[in-house]
């Protein structure tokens, strides 16, 4: 096998898998003008308003004022027309409309915006996903946001493509404003963690995890999380959801290190990174052996400890390069570094779509990339004079890209 050959090999494999995708803000098509799509969106993702902001003097309250369109036409104007469009969030704007045939260099806002009001939204989520080869998104599924919580409770026919997640920051971060609303849905809870208030938030989890049937928990952590501590966000943690999480046999998804609002006047552009402390994270997954965790980390100064704790607890999925991570600088070197010090067991990626169409470019980017660490990776390999054949390399990849994730879950 030759070098050439290899490469084609793995780079053959890492385009054609079909994705499994465990992180994303997308919505199934049950939910309505909560699936975000089309290019007014795109142009309005939270990543790109704070890139426009740089470049505009106009109050902040003025710009959230504005319709979304003319939201959309101010960015575009900042970041494509007044100045090109280099950084990673303008760029995948670009991959996507240039993956979905639309000529770009038009720069014709008008013409695009025409082209999206032709698609109609079932077709379009099918022709997204297949560009993108993305086989299931995973959502992220909150019972305290007030939009969603009603098109559970009144039941829907799920899109099998989509798959549930429940995510419970209300509940561990605001904990006082979470009880009173789960008092005012029936539950019997009140301030003080008393036995009868675990034993109800037990049920609200339960509730909740049979009607979203979901596949995982999740929370963000604050870069300060801090770990044992008998504070409220501890004890539900240890008391409640790691409890549930067990006696459901689903994982507990943490994502640590966001500040969140550092800047509230960019609302959701508005949060921040810090460092976390890996060793209240280490004490956590050490006390707690029979939880299953699923873990991704905001700060790049905690990624090689994240992989290092990845090498101690083999409860610890290592999974996505997430938000502020997710550059083409960073996914190359966290890609390297998972793969030189954990190998196989880790999932490199997840897209943290908000908008249906950005899976185009966040898969395009990535595969891009973790095609490039492989190849490297198999041709050391082929060095030593080693033989990966290609079922093994496919078998690798699509472990890689979602297998692995789905045998550590304990879900088929
Ligand atoms: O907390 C999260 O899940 C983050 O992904 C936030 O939603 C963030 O705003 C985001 O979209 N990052 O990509
Ligand atoms: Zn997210």
């Amino acid at each position: 096998m030759t070098r050439a050959v290899l490469k084609a090999h793995v780079e053959r494999a890492v385009a054609t898998v079909q994705v499994t995708d465990i992180h994303t803000h997308l919505y199934d098509p049950a939910f309505g003008d909560l699936l975000l799509w089309g290019i007014d969106d795109l142009l309005v993702y939270h990543y790109l308003v704070a890139e426009a902001f740089r470049y505009m003097e106009m109050p902040y309250d003025t710009f959230w004022a504005l319709p979304k369109s003319r939201q959309a036409e101010l960015v575009w104007d900042a970041l494509f027309l007044q100045h090109s469009p280099i950084s990673e969030a303008c760029r995948g704007v670009l991959t996507t409309l240039n993956a979905l045939g639309l000529d770009v260099k038009k720069r014709d806002l008008p013409a695009l915006r025409k082209w999206f009001r032709n698609q109609k939204p079932d077709r379009y989520i099918t022709r997204c996903m297949e560009a993108a080869g993305v086989r299931e998104i995973y959502m992220t599924n909150s019972p305290f946001d007030d939009q969603e919580r009603p098109v559970w409770e009144n039941g829907f026919k799920r899109d099998e493509r989509f798959k549930a997640a429940l995510r419970i920051d209300p509940l561990l971060l605001s904990w006082n404003d979470a009880s009173k609303k789960l008092a005012e849905w029936g539950y019997k809870v009140s301030s003080s963690l008393t036995p009868k208030t675990i034993s109800q938030v037990r049920k609200f989890l339960a509730d909740w995890s049979r009607r979203m049937d979901a596949r995982y928990l999740m929370v963000s952590l604050p870069p300060d999380f801090a770990y044992p501590s008998l504070n409220t966000c501890n004890r539900l943690i240890e008391e409640v959801v790691l409890p549930h999480c067990r006696e459901f046999n689903l994982p507990f998804a943490l994502m640590p290190g966001v500040r969140r609002q550092v800047n509230p006047q960019l609302c959701l552009a508005g949060d921040g990174v810090g460092r976390c402390d890996m060793m209240a994270l280490n004490e956590l997954f050490s006390r707690h052996p029979d939880n299953k965790f699923l873990v991704t980390m905001l700060s790049r100064e905690n990624q090689h400890e994240l992989c290092v704790t990845a090498r101690k607890f083999r409860n610890v999925h290592i999974f996505g390069c997430w938000w502020f991570t997710n550059v083409p600088a960073l996914i190359e070197e966290m890609t390297r570094m998972r793969l030189e010090l954990v190998g196989l067991s880790v999932t490199p990626q997840h897209s943290d779509a908000r908008v249906l169409d950005q899976i185009i470019y966040k898969w395009k980017h990535s595969r891009e990339i973790i095609a490039r660490v492989l190849v490297e990776k198999y041709e050391q390999l082929r060095l030593t004079g080693w033989r990966p054949t290609r079922e093994e390399i496919q078998r690798d990849v699509e472990a890689l890209f979602g297998n692995e994730f789905k045998r550590f879950c304990g879900q088929s």
